[in-house]
């Protein structure tokens, strides 16, 4: 760990230290996923929720060349409010770390820098996917294949349906990332409780998902879990209500020629607009959600070992 550019705030270095359940959060979610002061309140939120169940939240940025893994409440205020932060992934988090500025970090990152600071479970909203329209613009989430090469197990609401959800569950399956539905045998549609789709894999309770997480280390597979939490029922907005925003905010980024990096972004922004902030209510409740199943993974999971 001396080499690496990787600071843990105290709080988090005494849990690795006692092998207290800890819980990975994302910093994306707060610069580019939600607005302006609620993302920062959110962020508050679910940090104090994690402690709430009894583990120790780890939110993840990059700032001052260095990967910080638990933000102080100053850090985490200036990540919400900070301008032009980037956007990383796999491919850009090492070229911010050597060339500086502030950086957030992408499902894919997070598990990345959450690995390398010995953290095993990662709670967020939802995860990057395959892109309706991919047959031709071969947009899928690095996302995805993060989940088949880092072992980390990650919570979330499922993925939007801005998502093409049957192709990203096919991915999911060819790159051999177990996608295990909690508590129901739909695979969940993030503002929805199901897609209409089967998951693949149904577990009921935190042990057993922690119990897998630890058989496919003794097994020697590489890569995480993808644990998808419905949200919960009084934060859901119904199908017929969400669709017609989801095929107007997709229509406008086809139209303004929205690509890559910015299309996630652009689309839940828009979202945002057209739900008249409905959408981030649901978000807020389905993080909080994820927030608490994985502090129980994290307490399982710092239990047996
Ligand atoms: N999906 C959400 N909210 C988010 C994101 C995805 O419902 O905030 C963010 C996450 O950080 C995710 C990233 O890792 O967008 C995926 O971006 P892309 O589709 O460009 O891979
Ligand atoms: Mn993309």
């Amino acid at each position: 760990m001396i080499d690496l550019p990787l600071t843990l705030s105290p709080e988090v270095a005494e849990a690795r230290a006692n092998g207290a359940p800890i819980v990975a959060l994302e910093s994306t979610i707060i610069t580019h996923g939600m607005p302006f002061p609620q993302n920062v309140e959110t962020a508050r939120r679910v940090e104090a929720e994690i402690r709430a169940q009894g583990a120790v939240p780890a939110t993840i940025a990059i700032m001052d060349r260095r990967i910080h893994v638990g933000l102080t409440d100053v850090q985490l205020d200036a990540l919400g409010q900070a301008k032009s932060v980037a956007k990383l992934s796999r491919a850009d988090l090492a070229a911010c770390l050597a060339t500086g500025g502030i950086g957030a970090t992408t499902v894919a990152a997070t598990m990345i820098c959450a690995h390398l600071a010995g953290i095993h479970v990662f709670a967020t909203g939802g995860i990057g996917g395959v892109h309706r329209g991919a047959e031709t613009s071969f947009d899928i989430s690095a996302d995805l294949r993060e989940l088949a090469e880092t072992p980390v197990t990650v919570i979330a609401a499922g993925a939007k349906a801005i998502l093409d959800l049957p192709k990203t569950l096919e991915y999911l399956e060819t790159l051999g990332v177990p996608v295990i539905a909690y508590g129901q045998d739909d695979f969940p549609a993030f503002w929805s409780r199901t897609s209409g789709l089967k998951a693949p894999l149904r577990m009921d309770t935190a042990a057993d998902i922690a119990a897998a997480h630890r058989m496919r280390a003794r097994l020697g597979l590489p890569g995480g879990q993808l644990v998808a939490n419905p949200i919960p029922a009084e934060a859901e907005i119904p199908k017929a209500e969400i669709t017609p925003h989801i095929e107007a905010a997709l229509a406008e980024a086809a139209a303004r020629g929205i690509a890559a990096k910015a299309v996630t972004p652009f689309l839940l922004q828009r979202i945002f607009e057209l739900t008249e902030g409905r959408s981030l209510t649901a978000n807020i409740g389905l993080v909080l959600n994820n927030a608490r199943l994985g502090a129980a993974i994290a307490r399982e999971l710092a239990a047996a070992t």
